[in-house]
């Protein structure tokens, strides 16, 4: 209790920040976009999300959350326009809770527009697991959030039991592969097998495809060989402060 009495107020106080990490293409490790990844600076110490997203998830706490980090993304995005011409996408994880309101399209306008962000540049993360747990009150609000432009990406594929008959239909553009086949590449025979099945399912629909967690030389070799286009992870860029983002691009052009 004392944690989410601390974690309400944590957004008045100016204690979230959110950390970007970049997303590139594969073969020529172009940027095409940043993921924002939330945390909570509380006194000396950094909480990760997986301290303090649960309970909010748990508490409702998740909706003010969301909330702030549309906007903060929205204010970053605008920041990096008018620094270096950034014009990339940003992705925001969502959790389904936010999409079950019916208000989200509005909200999403009220973020975005007073930095003068398009739609087209914001991409929202929602995971697999919940995407098929509630997507028949979901589908409505994507496809609202498709119409003005905003992109739907599927967070931790492979690990929800996707319909294949739904993501047929649904309104989305990118599906990221779960980390935890990338860590098995090149050591368990079957998780290239995974890996290849959906990038070739993927190209069927239509959708980019993102490879996670990507950490190693020899994960990203085996990734450009099955055609991933896109990755993200710990090779290409550590999640890092908004400030941080051009002195990485300088780094790694
Ligand atoms: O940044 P880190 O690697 O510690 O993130 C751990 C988990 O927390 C990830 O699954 C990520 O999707 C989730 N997470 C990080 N930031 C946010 C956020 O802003 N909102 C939500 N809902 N989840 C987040
Ligand atoms: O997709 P999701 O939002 O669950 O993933 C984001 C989480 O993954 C964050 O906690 C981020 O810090 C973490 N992450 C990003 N790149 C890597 C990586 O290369 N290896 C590992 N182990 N975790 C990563
Ligand atoms: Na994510």
């Amino acid at each position: 209790l004392e944690l989410e009495t601390a974690l309400h107020k944590a957004i008045e106080r100016n204690e979230l920040v959110l950390y970007y990490q970049p997303k590139v293409e594969a073969q020529t490790g172009r940027l095409v976009g940043v993921e924002a990844l939330m945390r909570w600076r509380r006194g000396e110490t950094l909480v990760p999300p997986n301290e303090f997203i649960p309970m909010a998830e748990e508490t409702g706490l998740i909706v003010p959350l969301s909330e702030w980090a549309l906007r903060e993304a929205a204010r970053q995005a605008r920041e990096w326009q008018l620094g270096f011409g950034f014009s990339e996408s940003i992705a925001v994880n969502m959790p389904s809770r936010m999409f079950l309101r019916h208000d989200l399209v509005e909200l999403i306008h009220a973020s975005v527009s007073p930095y003068g962000i398009p739609h087209r540049m914001l991409l929202l993360e929602i995971t697999e697991s919940s995407l098929m747990k509630d997507l028949q009150s979901i589908l409505p609000t994507l496809r609202r959030l498709n119409e003005v432009g905003v992109q739907i990406s599927v967070d931790d594929f492979g690990t929800g039991y996707s319909s294949l008959q739904y993501l047929t239909e649904l309104p989305i553009s990118e599906l990221k592969i779960d980390r935890s086949f990338v860590n098995k590449l090149g050591r368990e025979p079957k998780a290239s097998e995974v890996i290849h099945l959906i990038i070739s399912l993927a190209q069927a629909l239509n959708l980019r495809v993102v490879a996670e967690g990507v950490e190693t030389s020899a994960q990203m070799n085996l990734l450009r060989s099955l055609q991933c286009r896109l990755m993200q992870g710990y090779l290409i860029g550590r999640p890092m402060p908004g400030p941080d983002l051009p002195a990485w691009l300088r780094a790694h052009a």
